[in-house]
């Protein structure tokens, strides 16, 4: 019979960083309230939650580095908005967010979940920021508490 290692949803003890960007803020504050309520509803405690606001996505990897590298956390989770506009500065930003939190993730073996929208408009932008599985930042908690649980395992 082959092993099969996964870890439960379970926050109570899960220390936990977010870094959260203002820009466009009406869609990062409803991906930040889906995060905190995933972490509410499997058992996250206030204490053990940080919330680190940054001014745009941009700024994201240098901050989730050094969370990531404190020594604080079991798993982050980062979240913020990339939406185009009529230049390819979106590109430039989308591409850089990701590829930063995925070197900081690699480096630093703290999971970080990746809750950053990239989208063409506004409208899809809000559609991505719904309630509970229609909010990518309560998904990305939900990855953020298993992989955070994963991680203590004998791997
Ligand atoms: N930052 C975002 O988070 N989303 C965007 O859509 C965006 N656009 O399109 O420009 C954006 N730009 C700001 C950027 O993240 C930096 O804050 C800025 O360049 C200063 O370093």
């Amino acid at each position: 019979m082959a092993r099969v290692i996964e870890a439960k949803l379970d926050a109570r003890d899960v220390r936990i960083g977010i870094v959260v960007s203002r820009f466009n803020m009406v869609v990062t504050e409803k991906l930040l309230q889906g995060a905190l309520d995933a972490l509410k509803r499997y058992g996250g405690r206030d204490e053990n939650i940080d919330i680190l606001r940054v001014p745009g996505c941009f700024e994201i990897p240098f901050f989730a580095s050094k969370m990531a590298f404190s020594g604080k956390y079991d798993a982050l989770i980062c979240l913020g908005a990339v939406i185009r506009g009529e230049t390819a500065h979106f590109e430039h930003i989308a591409s850089e967010v990701t590829r930063g939190i995925g070197s900081v993730t690699r480096a630093s073996k703290i999971p970080i979940a990746f809750g950053v929208l990239t989208t063409y408009n506004m409208e899809q932008a809000l559609q991505r920021a719904g309630s509970e599985m229609e909010n990518k930042g309560f998904e990305a908690a939900l990855v953020a508490i298993e992989m955070a649980n994963l991680n203590r395992t004998v791997l």
